[in-house]
């Protein structure tokens, strides 16, 4: 039994992978499945799947995300953008720029870590739920932030603040290559905003042939990107609530497929993959996340957004292919939930 936990969740993998996993079905990613990636490289043909990042332009997708802002260092107080080097040396001949970023790491094109989205759950089995992630790594301990939210009241927590585990620091020494498979929805609902689960996705599969095996990443376009980047950075809320594919998360026998299959990875061009809200179902408590929740808390699948598609899926009608190599690690940075990307597809 794993240290870190007396109970897991129901269908979840905890565990499955070792008592300190953290990479989940990302360790589906074996030699075997780079070299089934490399075997569907036909062309030497590569796309980039980011957008400029940025896109979407302004915080109307999340209010908690704003564009990047660029900026040069500073040289002894000076901008380092073209700066002469003969200022400190006036033997030197050199013209140095050098800049830096604030940048919300989801803003644009991105990787959602496990350490994005956990939940209140009896890890213990002691009837009292705490704020966990997925494989038992727990809030303040493994992931850290600055106040601890309790319902008789906040209390401030120590530094360092972070992803001290499962951050995408972990997914990008794992790399991220493989064989990924592209489902293009928007061939098949068009651009209006439909929720898809089971079923769709099946008569989908069936329709284009489409053959998904352990270990394989999805790439779902369903044309978000393409509305939003028609938009020129300035994103007409409304709109886009409106628009295009997302998978139904409050869809039962959905996520179970998403169990079954074995799927290492879901990466979308639209925003959260799932439709939000999510369809209500039920009554009483539920996550409001729940492809997230199920995704990133239970299974260790991680979640990719606002990938730029249009290209690859184009390219894979014009010649009857549904698989590529995909190489698409986020930045290998220490204690951060979530990454831009700039994933490369080969066919
Ligand atoms: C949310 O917080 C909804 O994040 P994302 O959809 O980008 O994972």
């Amino acid at each position: 039994m794993a240290t870190r936990w007396k109970r897991r969740p129901e269908g979840s993998t905890w565990g499955d992978f070792g008592e300190d996993d953290q990479l989940g079905r990302l360790n589906l990613l074996t030699s075997e499945k780079v070299k089934a990636g490399i075997a569907e490289v036909k062309e030497g043909l590569s796309f980039c799947l980011s957008m400029p990042l940025d896109f979407p332009g302004g915080a109307v997708l999340n209010p908690r995300r704003h564009p990047p802002r660029v900026s040069p260092t500073l040289q002894d107080g000076c901008p380092c953008l073209n700066f002469p080097l003969a200022r400190l040396d006036a033997r030197n001949t050199d013209v140095l720029s050098d800049d830096q970023v604030t940048l919300a790491l989801q803003y644009s094109t991105q990787w959602d870590s496990f350490a994005h989205v956990g939940a209140f759950f009896d890890v213990e089995d002691n009837g009292v739920r705490q704020k966990v992630y997925y494989n038992g790594y727990r809030a303040n301990e493994h992931v850290v932030g600055p106040r601890d939210y309790r319902p008789e009241g906040d209390v401030d927590v120590d530094g360092p603040y972070g992803a001290h585990a499962l951050g995408v620091a972990n997914m990008a020494r794992k790399a991220i290559q493989g064989r990924a498979v592209m489902i293009d929805l928007k061939k098949h609902f068009g651009l209006e905003r439909h929720y898809v689960g089971y079923d769709n996705l099946m008569r989908v599969l069936d329709r284009d042939r489409i053959e998904v095996t352990p270990g394989d990443m999805l790439l779902f376009r369903t044309g978000f990107t393409e509305v939003l980047v028609g938009m020129n950075r300035n994103p007409d809320g409304d709109v886009l609530a409106r628009t295009a594919a997302v998978l139904d998360g409050r869809d039962d026998a959905l996520l179970q497929w998403i169990s079954d299959s074995q799927v290492a990875a879901l990466c979308a061009d639209n925003y959260a993959v799932e439709g939000l809200p999510a369809l209500e179902r039920t009554l009483g408590q539920r996550p409001a996340l729940p492809l997230h929740q199920h995704c990133l808390f239970k299974l260790g699948v991680p979640l990719a957004e606002l990938w730029w598609l249009a290209e690859l899926a184009e390219w894979m009608q014009a010649h009857d292919r549904h698989a590529c190599l995909l190489t698409a690690p986020p930045l290998y940075l220490p204690g951060a939930v979530g990454s831009p990307v700039t994933p490369v597809a080969t066919v």
